[in-house]
């Protein structure tokens, strides 16, 4: 296990372990994990791909607007946020990818409702200048633009500023870009360079946010989980070559993931 200084680590499935699949799990014991959606569906769309794609049994699309197409075994409601958070099985939401102007209200509903929340895109950006708002969620997935939007610019190297980022808000921080920084507010942090150039495509980090849900609802803590979905959407990424397109890369995970998991029955 490649160690660069104390407590930070080259990011690789020596670090965390993909949970074991109950034998006689059920979808909702599998995990659940909800996707706000907004003005971009796509991007929810996405986020929802990947949580399903990553081993998530339940997925639901909560969409305000009414109008949004179904799809096989995805679970489109078209609810207020309040009915949706009055069933309590919903524990892990991603907030963010697509959400457009209300990011900021929905985040802060679901921080004061205790639930366990991916923050990404949007929702980052309704935190400009105020990274406080955050507290309260268990991951934040920053591409360097929206980690200046809230932390303001990165002054400091990479993991320094994601260190900083992480103590500040109680969050996991994954730092995006060629090179990833996962860093927890305990001062752990891995740097994954698992991940090839034709990742930067729009859409990618929608994926990465419902990759993330999916395996915090399998109960992986969260700095575990972060470093996990951040090696396997790379590693996802180098399987589908040259041409990727976002969503190519929920389909390629489960073989992956195959080959990391323990057996049914250990
Ligand atoms: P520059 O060029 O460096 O000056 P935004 P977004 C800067 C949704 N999507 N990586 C850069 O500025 C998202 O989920 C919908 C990237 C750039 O102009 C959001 O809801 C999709 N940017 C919404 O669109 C698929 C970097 O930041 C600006 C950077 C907007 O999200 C795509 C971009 O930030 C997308 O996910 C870096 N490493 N470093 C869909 N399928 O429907 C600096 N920047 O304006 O918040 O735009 O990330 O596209
Ligand atoms: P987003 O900016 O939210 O769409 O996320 C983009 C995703 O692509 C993140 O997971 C980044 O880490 C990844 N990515 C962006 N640029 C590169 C690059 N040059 N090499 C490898 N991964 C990249
Ligand atoms: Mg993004």
């Amino acid at each position: 296990l490649a160690q660069i200084n104390p407590q930070t680590w080259v990011n690789g499935p020596a670090l965390w372990h993909l949970p074991a699949r109950a034998p006689t799990g059920h979808k909702y014991s599998a995990g659940d994990v909800s996707v706000l959606c907004g003005n971009m569906p796509g991007a929810a769309r996405l986020a929802c791909a990947g949580a399903r794609r990553a081993g998530a049994g339940m997925v639901t699309l909560a969409a305000d607007a009414p109008f949004l197409p179904p799809e096989a075994g995805l679970i489109v409601r078209a609810e207020p946020l309040e009915v949706l958070l009055q069933d309590a099985r919903r524990k892990i939401w991603v907030c963010g990818p697509g959400l457009g102007p209300l990011a900021g209200h929905k985040l802060a509903r679901l921080i004061a409702a205790g639930r366990i929340i991916v923050a990404d895109a949007d929702a980052l950006t309704a935190c400009a200048g105020a990274p406080e708002k955050l507290r309260g969620a268990a991951v934040i997935t920053p591409h360097e633009g929206e980690f200046s939007r809230v932390f303001g610019s990165l002054r400091h190297d990479r993991l320094s500023a994601a260190r900083a980022a992480a103590r500040a808000t109680g969050a996991v921080a994954v730092l995006k870009g060629a090179d990833t920084i996962i860093a927890a507010p305990d001062g752990r942090a891995a740097i994954n360079a698992n991940a090839p150039p034709y990742l930067a495509s729009g859409g990618t980090g929608d994926v990465l946010a419902g990759i993330i849900a999916a395996l915090l609802a399998q109960e992986m803590p969260a700095f575990e989980a972060a470093c996990a979905a951040v090696w396997l959407h790379g590693a996802a990424a180098l399987k589908v070559g040259p041409g990727l397109l976002a969503e190519d890369i929920p389909a390629v995970l489960g073989p992956l993931m195959a080959r990391l998991r323990p057996p049914f029955n250990p």
